[in-house]
């Protein structure tokens, strides 16, 4: 097994000078930052751009050549197919979007249909290298078509997905016009990780919103297998940071800044230039906070490190612009001869300058209006051997969750910034400490190696379930087996249930009347010898008679109440009608305030049914309506039972179990096949001697034997049989 990432850049970016030769340089940016400091003991391969356009052959092969030495693997795309993939689809459609900045999204069709091929650049340098038991771990938002291309191509590979921005709200993502592209392009993976709680929230909803796939817990079900979404905050290489006042170089860097800001407490800000990182603000308030606090002038320096990023795109272009002026200005407003207000550097400093830098600042300023992670904090946090220093951090970057003991700010609010600086700058030194101490246990240990080697510890983990659910899945050439046991059996038996199993889940109930070529199959079977049929519904007996009265079937209505064989209908149950009032009563309040929902009176039970509900309502009202329903039901002896997309309520010791314990203890089957989609139907399969054909038809059950994904599959089997 080995691992390949892949992701929109290299970790190393490769440069050609003017005599033709080349020259490397680490890759800027979180996500580079992040990777490069893995440390797994699964053998790693790289693809990614490598920083560098060319059109000669000669070129790439000598490119690829002294990459794949060290294992990365190039994919070279043309400038304009970058320039539309990367700076058009990723970063002025996808970014701004995920990043709350609704007003700069851009639709472009010429976009998309890069970032399509460019998506498919990517899958082909995937399949030159991939072998069956690779981990293929897909990294962010410029490759979310590529976890299905790749799954199309090689079904059983186990593939990760991490989205390193924000998952927006659905609100937000619903205006996308590839959202559904997008959503089964990740969907392509088993595993889909991201740092917040909040954004798997918002992906899973857009899922079911948008694909109308439901997410239960954190799986969503896709044909042959489970995909999850799962959290993962990303961590930094600690010990790097922590440990970097060893290193002489940096030491020497220190003394020097020591020097320079003598009798000055630094707040520092490192960023890449983008809109998302609320630049502006953070100079806002810093201004003010020079303004409204005079005693801190020639006291207190900003440090600004800006790198460049992506300054193509206009928006960036114009931030960088808007900063140049607005440092400029302030600059010569508050400047004395002996001291600057702010320190800006426009440039990606060595490794060594910056933890100089985090090494002697007083006070990390993290105001970024939206981030998935961001890593500087954490970077700031870890660097602090002694222990001192404040971090103030916007409550919108996903490291605030683990960074609690940071002064956490409202990155909108200038004022709640300004006082955060001033409240920064006046903590006394054990509250620093107290503070620093509690944030650099969490980072420790949540470290850049953990979060990988959990990732792909759960990946592997997902890889073996679902490995059990396709051992489970019947496939079109498994038929045979089935027919040859069925043919050679003596005595047989047919369980099915009639919804989600003989006709496909409809939102309107009335809507699931039987075809014509379904009553043709029913009688197929019904017509071969030693076969008995039986339909076990949870229906009514008037829907059941009306729909398949015609045929010579034995039928169970209401999940067991009643029982047909032969003309009559007999009842199971015996029970009054008295408690009905109470249950109904409690079932019509909920229904009143839950538009699309309604009551089924049946004989032997009432059934709150919810199908057309939108999901997130529909569970809360679920919770409220079982919690309701908890003293009547114990009071009279009545059961409360969950089934597909309903709460029923009925008279205990009435089950689809029950009825069929009762039918094979009235005669000896050799072969048994019983199919159903609900877990209603599970108490069956509970019931059944093990060598039985239990069929598990849409979400597998541990309950089952075999799995099928739809009705028309299981159809086929039937018809396979007849
Ligand atoms: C994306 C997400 C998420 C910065 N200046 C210099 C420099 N850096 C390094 C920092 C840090 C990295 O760049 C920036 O990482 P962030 O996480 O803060 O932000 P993004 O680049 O936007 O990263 C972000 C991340 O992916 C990971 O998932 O946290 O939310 O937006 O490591 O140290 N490095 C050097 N010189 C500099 O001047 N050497």
């Amino acid at each position: 097994m080995r691992l390949i990432i892949v992701s929109n850049s290299l970790p190393v970016k490769i440069e050609e000078q003017d005599g033709g030769e080349f020259t490397f340089t680490r890759s800027s940016g979180g996500l580079a930052t992040g990777l490069s400091s893995l440390d797994i003991d699964i053998e790693t391969l790289w693809i990614g751009f490598p920083g560098i356009f060319t059109k000669s052959p000669e070129k790439k092969a000598e490119i690829s050549q002294i990459f794949t030495a060290d294992k990365l693997y190039p994919v070279f795309i043309s400038p304009n197919q970058y320039q539309d993939y990367y700076e058009g689809y990723s970063n002025s459609t996808l970014w701004p979007l995920c990043h709350y900045f609704f007003v700069y999204v851009e639709c472009v069709e010429a976009y998309w249909k890069a970032y399509q091929e460019v998506n498919k650049l990517f899958f082909d340098e995937v399949m030159k290298i991939a072998q069956p038991d690779d981990l293929i771990w897909v990294q962010d938002y410029q490759l979310m078509l590529l976890p299905n291309m790749i799954r199309q191509a090689l079904p059983d590979v186990s593939i990760g997905f991490f989205h390193h921005i924000p998952f927006p709200s659905y609100e937000l993502f619903r205006i996308l016009p590839e959202r559904a592209d997008l959503l089964e392009g990740v969907l392509g993976a088993d595993l889909i990780g991201f740092h917040t709680f909040e954004y798997m929230r918002h992906f899973d909803s857009s899922v079911y919103r948008i694909l109308g796939k439901e997410c239960m817990l954190n799986e969503i079900s896709v044909l042959n297998r489970k995909v999850y979404s799962d959290v993962f905050p990303m961590g930094i290489n600690y010990d790097l940071y922590h440990n970097s006042s060893d290193d002489v170089a940096v030491q020497d860097l220190m003394k020097n800044y020591t020097e320079l800001f003598a009798n000055q407490q630094i707040i520092l800000s490192v960023d890449r230039l983008d809109y998302s990182k609320g630049l502006l603000n953070r100079l806002k308030a810093f201004a003010s906070f020079l303004e409204n606090h005079p005693e801190y002038i020639e006291k207190v320096s900003l440090v600004i490190v800006l790198v460049p990023s992506r300054d193509h795109v206009d928006q960036y272009n114009e931030l960088k612009i808007k900063l140049d002026e607005t440092i400029g200005a302030l600059n010569g407003k508050y400047s004395q001869m002996s001291w600057i207000p702010i320190y800006y550097f426009y440039k990606n400093l060595p490794f060594e300058e910056l933890v100089a830098l985090y090494n002697i600042a007083h006070i990390g300023l993290v105001t970024p209006l939206r981030d998935g992670m961001n890593l500087v904090a954490k970077e700031f946090v870890a660097t602090r051997k002694n222990k001192d220093g404040v971090l103030i951090l916007s409550e919108m970057a996903g490291s605030a969750i683990e960074l609690s003991d940071a002064i956490l700010i409202n990155p909108n609010n200038i004022t709640d910034i300004e006082y955060a600086i001033l409240t920064a700058l006046e903590m006394p030194l054990f509250e620093q400490k107290e503070r620093m101490e509690k944030m650099q246990a969490i980072i420790k240990k949540q470290s850049v190696q953990k979060w990988a080697k959990d990732f792909i510890k759960e990946l592997i983990n997902i890889k073996e379930k679902n490995n059990k659910i396709k051992n489970k899945f019947l496939y079109p050439k498994d038929f045979d087996f089935l027919k040859k046991a069925f043919v050679a059996a003596n005595e047989r038996l047919i369980l099915l249930d009639y919804d989600g199993t003989l006709v496909s889940y409809n939102k309107d109930p009335q809507k699931a009347s039987p075809t014509e070529s379904l009553k043709e199959l029913l009688l197929k079977l019904l017509q071969l010898p030693k076969t008995e049929v039986i339909i076990i519904s949870g229906r009514d007996i008037q829907t059941l008679e009306n729909w398949l009265g015609d045929l010579p079937l034995r039928m169970v209505a209401e999940h067991g109440a009643y029982f047909k064989d032969g003309e009559l209908w007999v009842k199971n149950a015996t029970s009054d009608d008295l408690w009905k009032d109470d249950i109904l009563s409690v079932m019509q309040d909920i229904t009143d305030k839950t538009p699309g929902s309604f009551i089924e009176k049946k004989d032997s039970a009432l059934v709150w049914h919810y199908r057309r509900v939108d999901n997130w309502l529909a569970n809360l009202r679920v919770n409220q309506l079982v919690d309701m329903l908890i003293y009547p039901c114990t009071k009279q002896n009545l059961q409360i039972m969950k089934g597909n997309k309903i709460v029923e309520v009925k008279v205990a010791g009435v089950s689809k179990g029950d009825s069929v314990r009762n039918i094979i203890s009235k005669k000896k089957y050799d072969f048994i096949l019983c199919a159903g989609d609900d877990t209603t139907d599970e108490d069956m399969f509970r019931e059944l001697p093990n060598d039985s054909v239990t069929i598990k038809i849409g979400q597998v059950s541990d309950e089952a034997r075999f799995n099928l994904p739809d009705t028309k599959q299981f159809l086929d089997l039937l018809n396979s049989l007849v």
